[in-house]
């Protein structure tokens, strides 16, 4: 591979091999687990270098580490050592005592604890350092799973422009669940760095998606997500398996002897078959009740069906699995005790990894594949057993809570959770006539075969490559290093200057209570110096009322307009109307938004002279939206025939006298003389009338990108206020 071209990194917390060390011997062996197996198959025809953890702690390789990395690094597989200390905290801990269990539906399992998440935050950004170390910026990356969901964002923040793609391959839960996790802030913000977020199921999206609006406010358009400056779009890709290799591997011969040996154990018994690690999510449990129940509702089918349960052990150290593990054995013990006769043992239980082939001569030999988890992102074996059964008639009894379920619906499929329903389903799964078996397999292996699993990564990649998170509109417009030097520019060489600056959202961010947004010292500072310059005229053009600009910044040699332009103060005067006013509308308008408040718990009222606001900026953003909905579908009826207008910003509605806004307020600065230098700068949709009215000569800036009558824009406050700041510095060449 040559270095200096472009690669595609893929990073999971595994890599597909996992190394064992006898003394001074280094052996390989494949992992197991649906990642592994599906990213497997891509990988090594494209220009790919895979990062992830050896399986084996730094401690534990201790000199071994070069060799190792050597090794794998042959393969294109870079190594990531974990000390033994974060495996325990970060992997056992974090990751399988916390995120899985939480993302699976399974509370009662949840940990929280605050050293296990520092650990996680720990290993994300060691793996962060270690792919900063060894890719370029023009490189995609491609981060897996839920070990990782903070990397995103940590990558992000060191390569503004990097591709970077997230896959999830474990569902995203309900946001009522997800909202649970402590630390669920920051999780969402290190997904969101990503540029396109990829679950299994369209279910997950959509919870995704409400997650992040429930939690951060902002909506989604068609999946994408406007977060940070930049669009992030989220969307299924259903992984696939290697079709061909799952559907042709049986012809081989020592496929076909093991099936010969399998079969030669059993007296023509049929098989049911199922096939998991051993974890909770699996259902086990479960399945081995229902076929307790088939075998005692159905005794005529004794003798004539075996179970054979092939579970891979995982996660050994978490006590959770410990505990399930104790339980399995015992319930396979009792049911082999209570139904087992000399000839004939219901159940065969194989606690262990078995080697492919194996696995594929079970698949093979199977006559009913049973994998009903009560949870699962995906679920390849469901695919895998299909597969291997081309032409075969061989049942699958299906979950119908496996994201599988969504491609596969023409298995047989159960709820988990119902015994009855399953041990039924095993019942009709032998009775069912071999054409039709054949006739559903066939439509879903179709299915398979076409989404298999390169085109599931290339759909994936396809789409990361075309997602723009900066449209060209937004590159237009924003306010670069060269712009800003000739504004600077502009501003040194004039000699009458006119700025206009909103307050809230343009000099100082947002807060709960309107309150409780009082200028800081940094900003003090900044207006001081601008005030100061006897070139300048400030006006700060606010939708505040008159006392709380005067509280504030009545100290500086300020220019006022309050309440969207009702109210006007030009220095040194008093508050002045801009025409007479009427407000006798309020007690009509003021019943029914307070009507609105009573119903809507967080959300407040506030009454300036000439307008009445309804805020909801408290409110969970859902049940917000569809009450400003509302509200604004009554206040529109209600204000009809009323000189009024009722307009909605960013979870606000005022409703205030028609023809009065901001633009028409500044016309009074605007209009008193040729200014050399005119700018204004403002964050929301009453700052729109302001730009609208400036000359063309006139510098306007908006916070944040959306669609706007502003020439530029900027990100965030902080941004305004280095730029004031180095206004009333001395011109440099920035
Ligand atoms: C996670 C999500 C999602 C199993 N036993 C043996 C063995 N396997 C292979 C199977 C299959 C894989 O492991 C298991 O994949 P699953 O998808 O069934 O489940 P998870 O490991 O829980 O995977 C899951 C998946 O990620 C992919 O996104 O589908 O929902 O939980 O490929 O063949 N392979 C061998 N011997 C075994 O004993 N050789």
């Amino acid at each position: 591979m040559n270095s200096t071209e472009k690669k595609i990194i893929l990073v999971s917390n595994r890599l597909p091999v996992s190394v064992v060390t006898r003394g001074k011997s280094i052996d390989f062996t494949q992992s197991a687990g649906g990642l592994a197996t599906g990213l497997d198959s891509i990988y090594g025809e494209q220009n790919s270098l895979w990062v992830g953890w050896p399986g084996i702690s730094r401690e534990k390789a201790g000199k071994n580490q070069r060799a190792i990395r050597e090794k794998l690094a042959g393969n294109r597989f870079h190594s990531v050592f974990i000390s033994q200390k974060d495996l325990d905290l970060f992997y056992n801990g974090f990751c399988n005592n916390t995120l899985w269990p939480l993302f699976v539906y399974f509370t009662q399992h949840v940990k929280y604890d605050s050293r296990q998440w520092e650990a996680y935050v720990r290993v994300n950004q060691q793996f962060c350092d270690e792919i900063l170390r060894i890719s370029s910026p023009e490189d995609t990356i491609w981060v897996h799973d839920y070990h990782f969901m903070l990397l995103p964002r940590m990558l992000r923040e060191k390569r503004p422009d990097q591709r970077i793609g997230f896959f999830l391959h474990i569902p995203w839960p309900a946001s009522e669940i997800y909202r649970e996790l402590p630390w669920r802030d920051a999780i969402i913000d290190g997904v969101l760095g990503a540029d396109l977020v990829g679950l299994h199921t369209n279910d997950y999206v959509t919870h995704f998606l409400h997650s992040v609006r429930r939690l951060t406010g902002i909506e989604h358009y068609l999946g994408t997500i406007r977060y940070k400056n930049r669009d992030v779009k989220a969307d299924s890709f259903p992984m696939g398996i290697d079709y061909q290799k799952f559907a042709t591997t049986p012809a081989e011969k020592p496929v076909q002897r093991e099936i010969k040996k399998i079969k030669a154990q059993l007296s023509g018994e049929k098989i049911i078959l199922s096939v998991d690690r051993l974890d909770y999510t699996k259902g086990i449990l479960e399945r081995l009740e229902a076929y307790e129940l088939f075998l005692k509702r159905y005794p005529k089918y004794r003798e004539k069906v075996m179970f054979i349960i092939v579970a891979v052990p995982s996660r050994t150290k978490v006590e959770s699995y410990q505990q399930l593990k104790r339980q399995v054995d015992e319930r396979v013990g009792e049911i082999n005790g209570r139904f087992g006769t000399l000839g004939w043992v219901p159940i065969w239980y194989l606690y262990k990894s078995i080697p492919f082939h194996r696995l594929i001569a079970l698949y093979r030999a199977a006559d009913i594949g049973m994998v009903t988890p009560i949870r699962d992102g995906m679920n390849l074996v469901a695919k895998e057993f299909l597969a291997a059964n081309e032409g075969h008639p061989a049942v699958l009894i299906l979950s119908e809570r496996a994201g599988a379920e969504r491609e596969l619906g023409e298995a047989l499929v159960v709820n988990p959770n119902d015994i009855q329903g399953m041990a039924e389903s095993i019942k009709s799964a032998l009775e069912l006539p071999r054409k039709t078996i054949l006739r559903e397999n066939a439509v879903m292996q179709e299915r398979l075969k076409r989404y298999d699993a390169r085109r599931w990564a290339a759909d994936f990649l396809e789409r990361l490559d075309k997602v723009e998170p900066i449209s060209p509109r937004s590159v237009r417009r924003a306010l670069t290093p060269k712009i800003r030097t000739q504004l600077l520019k502009a501003y040194h060489q004039a000699k009458t200057r006119l700025i206009l600056l909103d307050y809230d959202g343009t000099l100082t961010g947002f807060h709960d209570k309107p309150e409780a947004a009082k200028p800081g010292k940094a900003l003090q500072k900044i207006l001081g110096k601008l005030t100061d310059d006897p070139k300048n005229t400030v006006a700060i053009v606010s939708g505040r009322d008159r006392r709380t600009l005067d509280e504030w910044l009545g100290d500086f040699n300020l220019n006022f307009i309050a309440e969207h332009g009702v109210w006007l103060k030009p220095q040194g005067e008093s508050w002045r109307l801009i025409e007479p006013l009427r407000s006798d509308w309020k007690t009509s308008v003021r019943p029914l938004m307070e009507h609105y408040i009573d119903r809507t718990p967080g959300a407040i009222l506030e009454e300036k002279d000439y307008s009445l606001v309804w805020h909801c900026r408290k409110v969970d953003s859902e049940f917000a939206s569809r009450r400003t909905l509302e509200l604004m579908e009554d206040l529109v009826q209600l204000t009809a025939h009323l000189s009024l207008n009722v307009l909605q910003g960013h979870r606000v509605i005022e409703v205030k006298n028609a023809n009065v806004d901001k633009g028409r307020a500044v016309a009074q600065w605007l209009n008193q003389r040729d200014w050399d230098f005119i700018l204004s700068i403002g964050d929301d949709w009453t700052d729109e009338d302001v730009f609208r009215v400036l000359p063309d000569h006139g510098w306007s800036i908006r916070v944040g990108d959306t669609d706007s009558h502003a020439k530029y824009w900027v990100p965030d406050v902080n941004r305004v206020l280095s730029l004031l700041d180095s206004l009333s510095g001395r011109m440099t060449n920035e």
